[in-house]
């Protein structure tokens, strides 16, 4: 069963902006004379209030609520960022942002792709190829980069990659149309080159996976004839509702407490996460949010050398976030939220269930049994899942945040979705991917994601240590060989702050609050462990590693200010380089005590398999944030012992 929450009052100020709210932003804006005649609305989102005054609030306080809007005026090439506020229908502050692009719009991909379609030297192109039928080419608009002058973000530009299906829902990923590249200007929305680097034969084979698809017998034998037929049924109920609350985009959860957050270009957020312990919610986390993320392809072909997708800051992650179906992405009782974004019009868009809220049973929390006694205790582990699932182009990114009964927050991405794809001349190996259909290969490349994580444990005057784990020397301190350390050292400054994993010495990272001690005397602290990782193998010179410079290091800190929100910077479209992470840490400023913010990137290294064709089973890629000192003794001691832990007829574990 599933409740999605209706339309609910704004209550508290990091409520996302309601339908109503974004049309009275808008509705300010479009009646300044500042704009001209052809406007892209391109974001419209809540204008969060200071940390302070957002700490401060208390139930039934007077809200000030502020949207922050930004325009493109396509005709004069111009960006506007607008702070309106809703409660006084004013503008609180206009900035032109002169020298830089915005994300790329819903809107501008259809227009772009029907535009494309009627250029009669892309056509031409397709001719050669033996394609006649336009309407059914794929037009992707891939982000340009920044090469060189012609990539100026005086222009808005796309390098448009094509595809082409045999009938609308063709998988047309199975067909790529190698070596054709259009250069789009997205303000004149017109063809600026089509390149054509010479004709590769389309694959021939179909890359279709609907359970229609299977059962065709023309596909077999490269698919299964049909679905599996040896599958019985799995229920999960819970009579009595799920264990949480919502009310508003207030959850809570045991004992936990956190509050809901969307934006359409981070999606999902976390705000001001406590935990319940001694009669009061204690902090640890103030703001959790994607931080950016980029795709960079290691492929020097043509075709694919550019392919470094923004996905977060060129798209937006939020804007592109799926619509989610009962039994389907979660499975159980279920209570859904709705995420209100907007399109190029500043007209709101709803897009039903995109966040998705459930138990999991999760095995078993923690065991013991007494061998001398048979006396056996063993609790059950029941996590929460908050999650959002988006759809940019070819691949799909589902963000699951998950709480745990002992304290532990975990963050895992989920990967799936259909690999980019290259066409490669029959028989040839691909040197730079790998082949998974004839004629038919998914080049070599990473995701990568930067995870900023503003932690607040037990107050804002955090300190960060990097922990790792060292033998130490044989000798008068080690006789035997057999002993080590697990060392801290204090990351004392934001130039100290810029670290890489190693797992060999169990590396992790440790934020404490040096002015709380737990019973033992210890600072509290969470500490944050990397799950599978990988380095960036771009050259650091590279284009892409100076505009995805979060990708060079795993762990950054930061002393926190509340414009540094995007690990590439505000605008990564067409950047040449060096905003984000790079330019925040340049101050070098002091982070021991301090109001700290981690950013941690996972890197998910995809050299691709057949078995991902033609649809991908889910990959994984994460990290953990667990109490370390937060509390003295087991946070899951008092769970209860039922196997249900419900207090009805269930078998005892104990
Ligand atoms: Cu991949």
């Amino acid at each position: 069963m599933a409740i999605t929450s209706p339309a609910v009052a704004v209550l508290h100020p990091l409520d996302p902006l309601t339908a109503d709210e974004i049309r009275a932003a808008v509705a300010v804006v479009r009646a300044d004379a500042r704009l001209g005649a052809d406007v892209l609305f391109v974001r419209v989102f809540l204008h969060e209030p200071a940390k302070p005054d957002v700490l401060a609030f208390r139930d039934g306080d007077p809200l000030e609520r502020q949207a922050f809007v930004l325009v493109r005026d396509r005709r004069a090439r111009t960006n506007h960022e607008v702070v309106v506020s809703i409660t006084r229908r004013a503008v609180a502050s206009w900035k032109e942002v002169p020298g830089v692009q915005p994300p790329i719009t819903l809107d501008e991909f259809f227009e772009c792709e029907r535009m494309v379609q009627a250029n009669p030297t892309w056509q031409a192109a397709m001719r050669k190829r033996g394609v006649t039928d336009f309407s059914l080419a794929m037009v992707d608009p891939w982000s340009a980069g920044h090469y060189g002058p012609a990539d100026d973000p005086a222009r808005r530009l796309v390098r448009a990659l094509t595809w082409i299906r045999k009938a609308e829902l063709d998988n047309g990923y199975a067909r790529p149309i190698e070596g054709l590249i259009t250069v789009v200007d997205l303000d004149r929305m017109e063809v600026v080159e089509v390149e054509d680097h010479g004709v590769v034969p389309l694959p021939t084979r179909d890359g279709n996976y609907t359970a229609a698809a299977i059962a065709d017998p023309r596909n077999i034998p490269h698919f299964p004839a049909g679905a599996r037929a040896d599958l019985r049924k799995l229920e999960i109920a819970q009579p009595d509702g799920p264990s949480f609350e919502l009310s508003g985009h207030e959850l809570t959860w045991q004992k936990w407490h956190l509050r809901i957050g969307f934006t359409p270009r981070e999606g999902l957020v976390l705000h001001t996460v406590g935990y319940e312990d001694g009669g009061r919610v204690r902090p640890i986390v103030y703001r959790a949010s994607l931080a950016e993320m980029v795709v960079p392809y290691g492929d020097p072909a043509p075709t694919h050398w550019r392919k470094n997708a923004f996905d977060e800051g060129e798209y937006g992650v939020g804007m592109l976030a799926n619509r989610l179906q009962l039994g389907c992405d979660c499975l159980g009782e279920i209570r859904y939220l709705d995420a209100v974004v907007s399109d190029g019009q500043g007209e709101p868009v709803t897009l039903e269930n995109a966040v998705c809220l459930h138990e999991e049973d999760f095995g078993i929390l923690w065991k013991h049994t007494n061998f001398r006694t048979g006396e056996v205790e063993v609790r059950r582990s029941r996590r929460l899942v908050i999650s959002s699932i988006a759809t940019v182009g070819n691949y799909e990114y589902g963000f699951f945040w998950y709480l745990y009964q002992d304290g532990t927050i975990e963050l895992q991405i989920k990967l799936t979705g259909i690999v980019s794809t290259g066409a490669i001349a029959p028989g040839a190996e691909p040197t730079h991917g790998v082949l998974v259909a004839p004629g038919l290969y998914a080049p070599n490349h990473q995701h990568w994601f930067n995870f900023r994580l503003d932690m607040m444990v037990d107050g804002l005057e955090n300190s960060v240590y990097e922990v790792n784990s060292e033998a130490v020397p044989i000798g008068p301190a080690n006789p035997h060989g057999n002993a080590w350390v697990a060392r801290r050292t204090l990351l004392a400054r934001e130039s100290q702050a810029q670290r890489l994993v190693d797992p060999l010495a169990a590396r992790y990272w440790m934020v404490v609050n040096p002015t709380v001690r737990n019973a033992l005397g210890q600072p509290v602290g969470y500490k944050l462990v990397p799950g599978e990782n990988v380095g960036a193998l771009a050259h650091p010179d590279s284009s892409i590693a100076r505009r995805a410079g979060f990708m060079l290091r795993h762990l950054w800190v930061t002393r926190y200010d509340r414009g540094e929100l995007f690990a590439a910077g505000d605008y990564p479209n067409q950047h040449p380089g060096g905003a984000g992470l790079p330019a925040y840490v340049k101050a070098d400023r002091s982070l021991d005590g301090a109001d700290v913010v981690l950013w941690y990137s996972v890197g998910s290294h995809h050299v691709s398999r057949s078995e991902e064709w033609p649809v991908m089973p889910v990959g994984y890629a994460g990290f953990q944030l667990k109490p370390a000192g937060f509390f003295v003794g087991s946070p899951a001691l008092d769970v209860p012992a039922s196997a249900h832990n419900g207090n009805g007829t269930a078998p005892h574990c104990h």
